[in-house]
């Protein structure tokens, strides 16, 4: 979204987890989506990406926020927050856990700060859309479609309202094309 956002246009090239090509792994030998090359430069961490995107162009502000406040958002979610989602996706993985603490831990660390800072501003740090929005929303959607019922009957309405926007929007849509796979 960062790279369409900047409107860089790149060489999009899907890949398959289960059969990653030797291609990737020469830029990446650790293995992990995203990867973004530009000639000798290899980023393969989404968020070095965005900001390699937002520091070519950043046309609407996404840059302009709080730094301090933007990390500690960024930490809580790629920290404790994607370990709860890992544990509420996958109970097969974790049968010593009960999916309704691991949505009551989620609740208290993550979904009501949310709601909290959503209800004062349309954004999660202002009126305004920033990165931080961008990188957050993709794991609020898979968390949301563990259990889409479950996550609509939550008291987060101002949370679901920002997920949806996201979901809605043009540079959303625009990005969630079906590639076909990459093969070296
Ligand atoms: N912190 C990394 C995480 C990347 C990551 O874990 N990506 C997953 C897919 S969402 C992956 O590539 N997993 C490797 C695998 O399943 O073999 C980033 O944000 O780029």
């Amino acid at each position: 979204m960062a790279l369409r956002y900047a409107g860089i246009e790149v060489e999009h090239r899907e890949i398959s987890l289960r059969e990653k090509p030797q291609s990737m792994l020469l830029a990446s030998p650790k293995g992990t989506v995203p990867v973004l090359c530009v000639g000798e430069l290899v980023l393969d961490q989404s968020l070095d990406i965005m900001h390699w995107a937002l520091g070519i162009s950043d046309p609407e502000g996404w840059k302009q926020v709080d730094e301090n406040v933007a990390h500690a958002w960024i930490e809580k979610n790629d920290g404790p927050f994607k370990v709860l989602l890992d544990q509420y996706k996958y109970p097969n993985r974790f049968p010593h856990l009960k999916q309704e603490e691991i949505l009551m831990a989620a609740v208290e660390l993550m979904l009501q700060p949310m709601e909290d800072a959503l209800l004062s501003s349309q954004y999660l740090l202002g009126n305004r859309l920033s990165w931080v929005d961008v990188a957050i929303f993709p794991f609020l959607r898979q968390f949301s479609m563990v259990n889409l019922q479950q996550f609509d009957g939550l008291p987060f309405p101002a949370t679901q309202k920002w997920l949806e926007r996201h979901l809605q929007s043009e540079l959303f849509h625009s990005v969630m094309k079906k590639y076909s796979t990459w093969v070296d």
